[in-house]
């Protein structure tokens, strides 16, 4: 059975507040294009369908419509799990009829084991593929932490609850095999990081991941696994090296480090060996970042502007001269043409200021793991305190969203 694997979609993801409807939108056509074109059988979003818990209704109309396209294309089968910023109750709330369709959501780990095992099927309802569908894993999913555990102690019991609900799944799964006729391949779904993940500066991955929280070792899938479809990290990868072990990464550019990326959805056979087909993206939406003094700036403005395209721009100024004309003279220079200036950062301009003031920025330019830091430096915490006091904070923001969750129930 021929599926794509896809993930990290952030329907209603905003750069500086720049709508992306109409890149999802493009992107959402092509990939049905895609799977008409190529005959695909299932679909596998591997979590992250939404960027925010609370995705506005049009976004939710484009998430729907085109479910509806799939529903009546060659794709029979669609499997949906929760990621870090999906609500689960939002994925889940139309899982009942949505199943009428063949489109499976495990937006969280169900009560029962076996609801997370789908056996897909082909025309002639013969058994193809078995997937091992796993949302995103809540710490509340998996363990159920003690009063007066170190914070090394829970980080351990985490990943040791990620670990044993996928060899369960495993387990399960067999069993579930030996009741088929002949055995089928077996895939597994999930959202989390696997060690040695590579991410991106600011696609805001790393700071979650500053303390040694919940790094899964990829030797917890067992190896008779004949392919792992991961979300939650954006560029595309193999995990350990393997094939046939890979995250797809997002579809879109996630930010202005990335102008350069390549996205990819994979498109996978599991018969005797895996075979893994990248399929590129389009880009539908140009994104590029310019560094340098005012002079090059300006140069590099007029150079995109030839290009006669659509094309998002952060702006960084690097030159020694104080600039404060840099926004007008930016704005000009892109008047009338079909660059969007979506950011300019004035550094010098920035620290001008700040050596009067000291260290106030705006909270827009800071994560909360900066403010966080700057707080740490403030009282002059000793380095050797900062490590867990980090791991505590990630910690603590993890127990934040899941909050937010629990409240939406
Ligand atoms: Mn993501």
């Amino acid at each position: 059975m021929r599926f794509l694997h896809t993930s990290d979609w952030h329907l209603g993801h905003k750069l500086y507040g720049r709508s992306r409807h109409r890149e999802h939108l493009d992107f959402l056509n092509w990939l049905s294009t895609t799977i008409e074109k190529r005959n695909i059988e299932a679909l596998l979003i591997a979590g992250d369908i939404f960027d925010t818990q609370t995705p506005s209704n049009k976004t939710l109309t484009l998430y729907y419509r085109f479910l509806s396209l799939i529903a009546g294309s060659s794709c029979r089968h669609v499997i949906i799990v929760g990621g870090n910023h999906d609500s689960p109750a939002l994925l889940n709330a139309p899982r009942e009829i949505l199943g009428f369709l063949n489109i499976h959501i495990i937006g969280r780990v169900p009560d029962s084991i076996d609801d997370e095992i789908i056996t897909l099927r082909d025309r002639d309802n013969q058994p193809r593929l078995m997937v091992l569908a796993a949302p995103y894993l809540r710490d509340r999913d998996i363990r159920s932490t003690l009063a007066g555990e170190t914070l090394e102690e829970k980080d351990q019991k985490l990943l040791n609850g990620i670990v044993d609900h996928y060899s369960s799944l495993y387990e399960h799964a067999r069993s579930q095999q030996a009741e088929l006729d002949s055995p089928v391949p077996i895939v597994a779904m999930g959202h989390l990081f696997c060690q040695g993940g590579q991410t991106v500066e600011g696609d805001g991955l790393r700071d979650l991941y500053i303390g040694s929280l919940a790094h899964v070792d990829s030797t917890a899938f067992n190896d008779d696994i004949a392919y792992l479809a991961l979300g939650h990290l954006h560029q595309m990868q193999r995990v350990g090296k393997k094939d046939n072990r890979r995250y797809s990464g997002s579809p879109l550019l996630m930010n202005f480090q990335e102008a350069q990326s390549r996205k990819f959805v994979l498109e996978v056979e599991c018969t005797q060996n895996t075979c893994v087909t990248e399929i590129e993206i389009p880009v539908f939406q140009r994104l590029e970042k310019i560094s340098g003094s005012m002079e090059e700036i300006l140069t590099a403005i007029s150079l995109l502007r030839a290009e006669n395209q659509s094309i998002f721009l952060e702006i960084h100024y690097l030159g020694k001269a104080l600039a404060d004309d840099l926004q007008d003279r930016v704005y000009s220079a892109v008047k009338g043409s079909k660059l969007e200036v979506l950011r300019i950062n004035n550094r010098q301009i920035f620290d001008h200021i700040l050596q009067q003031t000291t260290e106030i920025k705006t909270l827009e330019e800071l994560s909360p793991e900066q403010v966080f830091q700057q707080c740490l430096d403030l009282h002059e915490i000793p380095p050797i305190q900062q490590k867990e006091m980090h791991t505590a904070f990630a910690i603590t923001m993890a127990a934040l969203q899941e909050e937010n969750d629990a409240d939406e129930e």
